[in-house]
């Protein structure tokens, strides 16, 4: 095992209240491309097409918006976790782990096992649809089958509001409750751990910040440099699968 990787398993080994905050490069070994790594999302679609300013304007944005989501959703739903979302299962299973939060919105962190109650979806979950309207909430299956149907951009049922994938775009509040619990397990943990984030999305970006504000050492795994590297006392760039697990089963075994 090498020492980068033997250091962050005996800050682990140490720790009893770990804040994990997870992005879209711990699914990409699942098989979900992120947004901003070669191959991602942002090299087929147009960012600026997502922002929810336009959701609401323009219908054609809409439909487009439909089909980016959709397209994402076929391959979430089929996923499945890797090594390093099973690894943060070792971890609550353990005791060690306060609270574990995700911008992802593919809900790999419930089916690897983690209990709801201490994982936090930022951005929500494409796994539900909203009425913008009367907030009325539907499995995202019953729409799906809708949009085979015909339906290219589905209104509510109850009210004709318009749906949207019960995710966070840009422009769009941020679920409040779960936000301000975030920055409370930052203040309390002893241990913070960012896994396959970019971070550079605000303001989730900001949970981390507010750990090493608090106190709390940070380590960083994540293939690409992030503009937090310098806060931390970890850094490691290469494959969450890879470090990840052997991390975590090496500070059990401790
Ligand atoms: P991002 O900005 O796309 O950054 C991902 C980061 O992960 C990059 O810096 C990559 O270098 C790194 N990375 C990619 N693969 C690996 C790997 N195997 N091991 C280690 N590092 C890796 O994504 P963020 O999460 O930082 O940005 C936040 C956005 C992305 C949120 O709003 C999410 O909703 C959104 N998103 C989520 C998913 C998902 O749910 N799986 C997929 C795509 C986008």
């Amino acid at each position: 095992m090498n020492q980068a990787i033997r250091h962050g398993s005996s800050m682990i080994a140490e720790s009893r209240r770990i804040l994990v905050f997870t992005g879209a490069g711990l699914s990409t070994e699942s098989g979900i491309p992120d947004f901003r790594s070669p191959g991602g999302l942002w090299d087929k679609y147009d960012p600026s097409d997502f922002y929810f300013d336009k959701f609401l304007a323009s219908g054609e944005i809409r439909e487009r918006y439909w089909r980016m989501s959709s397209e994402a959703y076929a391959v979430m739903r089929k996923a499945s976790p890797n090594k390093a979302h099973l690894a943060l299962h070792l971890l609550e299973k353990a005791g060690k782990l306060l609270g574990l939060v995700t911008q992802n919105i593919d809900r790999l962190h419930h089916k690897a096992g983690n209990s709801p109650d201490i994982v936090l979806e930022l951005h929500g979950t494409t796994f539900f649809v909203s009425c913008l309207f009367c907030g009325a909430s539907f499995e995202r299956d019953e729409i799906e089958e809708r949009r085979s149907a015909g339906e290219t951009a589905p209104r509510c049922k109850k009210c004709g509001g318009l749906l949207k994938p019960a995710t966070v775009s840009f422009g769009q509040a941020m679920p409040q409750k779960a936000m301000s619990l975030a920055l409370e397990w930052a203040a309390e943990c002893d241990l913070c751990i960012v896994l396959g984030s970019s971070l550079v999305v605000y303001p989730a970006a900001s949970v981390p910040i507010e750990a090493g504000r608090h106190g709390a050492p940070l380590i960083i795994i994540n293939r690409d440099e992030t503009p937090m590297d310098d806060r931390a006392e970890l850094v490691i760039h290469g494959s969450v699968t890879e470090i990840l697990g052997p991390m975590v089963e090496a500070a059990l075994r401790t």
